[in-house]
């Protein structure tokens, strides 16, 4: 199988390109990915020599021609969509680059995909296009209607709505998936999970939005990995399937539990002015992917939190240049090499 990934370099498609090509020796990999803030090529730098099994594609999804002729000449099976700008805060500020790239790239991907052909389209996408829940509220289901609260959920959930538009209208074998929020190695540090722990660790004040007491279900990276692998393999076209961690926590208990596990003092804690329309609280009914896919959440939140602990305390460097943008450094220098220079 010939799978064509977009957005590899980033945190969820780079742990599910070495689930994959760790467990499955019969899978190839194409990997294409603009490279933006959150894109990391040299996560996964050390598959690039082999070259039968890995392929690394610097580009934009929203670049038609391109991704035509990646489809084209590479005899794709199927592409697994991860590429998407994904942090709520960063649409507030500017919601243009997520009208680009999750609306604009997902249509460009999923039209070069119907012309070529391609057996399978796994779309990934996130439980926050269901909305916001009430305190007692049941878990978002796959039949809840998209209620998208900010310009990142609104975005995806466009570009959900194209997905199952191509399905209905030209057959295209897409499947949806929605995820709850992922934490786990490799997760770039401005979402909450890492940025505590790199705030914790160096002694500086942890912002938590509000009164923490917006709730989340979190999910181990891997274990959303098994999902979307599940859903590529034994998904049927045109459904949606829901994951969920079965691991809900209000912010302050999360940022608690992290600060705990590193010896910081609670007091690093800081109240700051909540995000604008900030969800209370998210929550997945997983049951149809347990039933159809036989899947299940298998990593529990305290085991799961101090693996990521564990894996953030001896990646220092990973850290340091996400932050420094030394990685972009290397990319350059993969240019010349590639150039020839
Ligand atoms: P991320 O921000 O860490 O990575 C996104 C990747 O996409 C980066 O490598 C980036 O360079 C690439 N990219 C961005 N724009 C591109 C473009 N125009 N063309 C090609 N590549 C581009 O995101 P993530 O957290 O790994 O999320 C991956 C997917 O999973 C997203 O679709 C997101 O909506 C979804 N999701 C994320 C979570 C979560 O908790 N992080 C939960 C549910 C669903
Ligand atoms: O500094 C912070 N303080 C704080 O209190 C940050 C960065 C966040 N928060 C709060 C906001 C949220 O209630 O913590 C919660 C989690 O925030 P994020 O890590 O930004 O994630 P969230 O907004 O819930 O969205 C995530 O899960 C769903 C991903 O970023 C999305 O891509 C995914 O679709």
């Amino acid at each position: 199988m010939h799978l064509l990934v977009t957005g590899g370099c980033g945190f969820i498609g780079t742990n599910f390109i070495l689930h994959l090509l760790e467990t499955d020796p019969a899978v190839r990999i194409t990997n294409l990915d603009k490279l933006t803030y959150a894109g990391n090529r040299g996560n996964l730098a050390h598959l690039e020599g082999d070259g039968s099994r890995y392929a690394f594609v610097h580009g934009d999804i929203a670049d038609a021609a391109l991704v035509e002729q990646l489809l084209a000449e590479h005899a794709i099976d199927a592409v697994v969509h991860f590429a998407a700008e994904s942090h709520v805060d960063r649409s507030i500020t500017d919601s243009a680059p997520f009208i680009h790239t999750n609306v604009a790239g997902t249509h460009t991907l999923l039209e070069a995909a119907r012309k070529a052909g391609v057996q399978r389209f796994v779309h990934v996408s996130t439980d926050e296009v269901y909305g916001s829940l009430g305190p007692h509220d049941p878990a978002f289901t796959e039949e809840t209607p998209l209620a998208p609260n900010s310009p990142y959920s609104a975005s995806k959930a466009a570009s959900d709505m194209l997905a199952r538009a191509y399905f209905h209208t030209y057959g295209l074998p897409v499947i949806i998936t929605r995820c709850s929020n992922n934490y786990g190695p490799y997760q770039f540090p401005e979402k909450l999970i890492p940025l505590t722990y790199l705030r914790a660790t160096r002694g500086e004040p942890v912002p938590v939005y509000g009164d923490g007491s917006n709730v989340r279900d979190w999910i181990y990276v891997l274990d959303h990995c098994r999902g979307v692998e599940a859903a590529l393999r034994r998904g049927e076209p045109g459904k949606v399937y829901n994951f969920g961690g079965d691991a809900e926590r209000t912010n302050l208990e999360t940022v608690h539990t992290i600060l705990d596990a590193v010896g910081a003092p609670r007091s690093l804690v800081r109240f700051v002015t909540d995000r604008p329309g900030h969800d209370r609280r998210y929550a997945m009914n997983s049951s149809r992917a347990k039933k159809e896919l036989g899947w299940r959440p298998e990593t529990d939140f305290a085991t799961g939190i101090a693996q990521t602990i564990r894996w953030y305390q001896t990646h220092a460097a990973w850290l340091d240049d996400v932050q420094s943008g030394a990685y972009r450094q290397f990319m350059e220098k993969w240019y010349a090499k590639e150039r020839g220079v």
